[in-house]
């Protein structure tokens, strides 16, 4: 696509769109997927601009930086089977780097703030294989080590008696926990933290990880969140590739806006939620999004359908040459794994509102809109902590049917063997257990298969049967 000479940079003065809204959501992890997902739901849902939100980056403070060039606005491209649609998103009010805790507790220690919400990933949980916050992971320690020295210093982990203080916190539950922290010190109020994160029982996931730091620093930190937080669960669901430098160009030509950071999304969106919002709530039903008071089937239905499919696609559609999601559903043979991987998933999706045959055949057209150039080697990424609710539960309920579950074992067949070909090729290994996957890849055979089921699920290395299937199926992608 050639861009034609963009008019103007994008800002809410050359939009002309109104000052921001009043900020009460804060978000940590501004990302594509944030953008394309609660930020629009806010931006639909909050016609009077009530609700306006911070966003704090993960990592590095460069989205933060380019958002604010912007003040905060970017455009949302819709990108359908047959035409692209643009609209401006109005809700970030703030962007920021995550590093700046301050400012991260300044926002939460406001009664006004309602809500917290997280994009982080799965990994960065930094749980367990038991669902429990793994203390001994360095990043972990490291952190729980700093806020104790803080705490130590002056009953607080930050605030006015600060001076002094050195470090920040580099995990995503830290640093929420110094932000909760002002929050009860300034004796602000309730509030609900929701985990927009592809995790089974999110909710829980994020309590988990904030509790159980908290819990290690000082039982009083513990028992206010006990108190006062409400940790929501979310099953969410919008296909948001990278955006590309021709989406940039793209945005130019097709607006007249030279914006920096556009966001690339499907048209489809789904958001359930289940929880309390003890602070209030934007309308984000007007936007379509659905509250329940049960969310587990809707939850399951998505991780397994939906990230199950793509991480089997990952794996065994680059082993076979596929380098995107709708390539990869053109090969007969992956697309033949998936269906068989849906049978298996779909014995344990039962109830009825779960409509899992229409769900089925919107997946397969989302899958095959080759508009969306949905980047296996992306979706690749952590497969650790993603086959452990993408792969593992399959396997277990199909075993608890007395059924071996094993086109749920090919998926992590082809995990393995994508990491086998990733780390002797040079590619290397992305996921952010590297350190425990690099020295079990070094082992020959089914030991090596063992270990690497092993770290998905201890249990299944000692269950009879599981490995050897897994390990039969080791080798079968290149063949078909
Ligand atoms: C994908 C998800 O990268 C991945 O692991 O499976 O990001 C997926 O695209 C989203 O969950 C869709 O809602």
């Amino acid at each position: 696509m050639t861009a034609q000479t963009a008019t103007q940079p994008l800002n809410r003065q050359t939009y002309q769109a109104g000052d921001p809204a009043p900020i009460r959501i804060v978000h940590i992890g501004l990302g594509a997927f944030h953008r394309a997902h609660q930020a629009w739901y806010t931006h639909k849902a909050d016609a009077n601009h009530e609700w306006g939100i911070a966003s704090f980056t993960g990592r590095s403070p460069q989205a933060a930086e380019t958002l604010e060039a912007q003040n905060g606005l970017y455009t949302l491209v819709e990108r359908a089977e047959d035409a692209d649609s643009f609209e401006v998103i109005e809700s970030i009010s703030a962007a920021y780097d995550g590093g700046n805790i301050e400012r991260l507790a300044e926002l939460l220690s406001q009664p006004t703030t309602a809500i917290v919400t997280l994009t982080v990933t799965e990994a960065a949980y930094n749980l367990g294989s038991d669902g429990q916050l793994d203390l001994t992971a360095e990043s972990v320690a490291a952190d729980a080590a700093l806020l104790s020295q803080w705490w130590n210093a002056s009953a607080a982990l930050i605030g006015s008696s600060g001076s002094g203080r050195r470090g920040v916190p580099s995990t995503a539950a830290a640093r929420l926990l110094t932000g909760l922290d002002a929050r009860r010190r300034a004796e602000a109020g309730p509030i609900a933290v929701v985990s927009c994160d592809n995790l089974s029982a999110n909710g829980t996931a994020a309590r988990n990880a904030v509790r159980g730091l908290a819990s290690s620093i000082a039982p009083e930190l513990a028992d206010w969140i006990d108190a006062k937080v409400s940790f929501v669960d979310t099953s969410i669901d919008r296909i948001t590739p990278r955006t590309t430098d021709e989406d940039i160009a793209g945005v130019a030509a097709a607006t007249g806006f030279a914006d920096r950071s556009p966001v690339v999304t499907e048209p489809f969106h789904n958001w359930v939620l289940c929880g309390d919002f003890p602070a209030g709530r934007p309308a984000w039903e007007h936007a379509g999004a659905v509250f329940v008071d049960r969310i587990e089937h809707f939850e399951r239905r998505k991780l397994w359908l939906l990230n199950g499919a793509h991480s089997l696609l990952a794996y065994a559609g680059q082993l076979r040459g596929s380098d995107t999601v709708a390539q990869a559903l053109r090969d007969p043979a992956c697309a033949g794994w998936m269906e068989e991987f849906w049978n298996e998933a779909t014995e344990h999706l039962i109830e009825p509102e779960l409509k899992v045959d229409e769900y089925r055949a919107a997946l397969l057209a989302r899958f095959g809109n080759s508009r969306i150039a949905h980047m296996l080697a992306q979706i690749a990424i952590d497969g650790s902590s993603k086959l452990r609710m993408r792969a593992v539960p399959v396997i277990r309920a199909e075993r608890a049917a007395g059924r071996p579950g094993q086109a749920a074992a090919r998926l992590i067949a082809a995990w393995i063997d994508y990491l086998t070909k990733a780390s002797s090729d040079g590619a290397g290994v992305r996921d952010t257990e590297a350190e425990r996957i690099m020295p079990l890849l070094a082992l020959d055979g089914r030991e090596q298969t063992a270990a690497l089921v092993a770290l998905l699920d201890p249990d299944f290395a000692a269950e009879d049967g599981i490995v050897e299937m897994v390990h039969t199926l080791r080798g079968s992608f290149q063949d078909q």
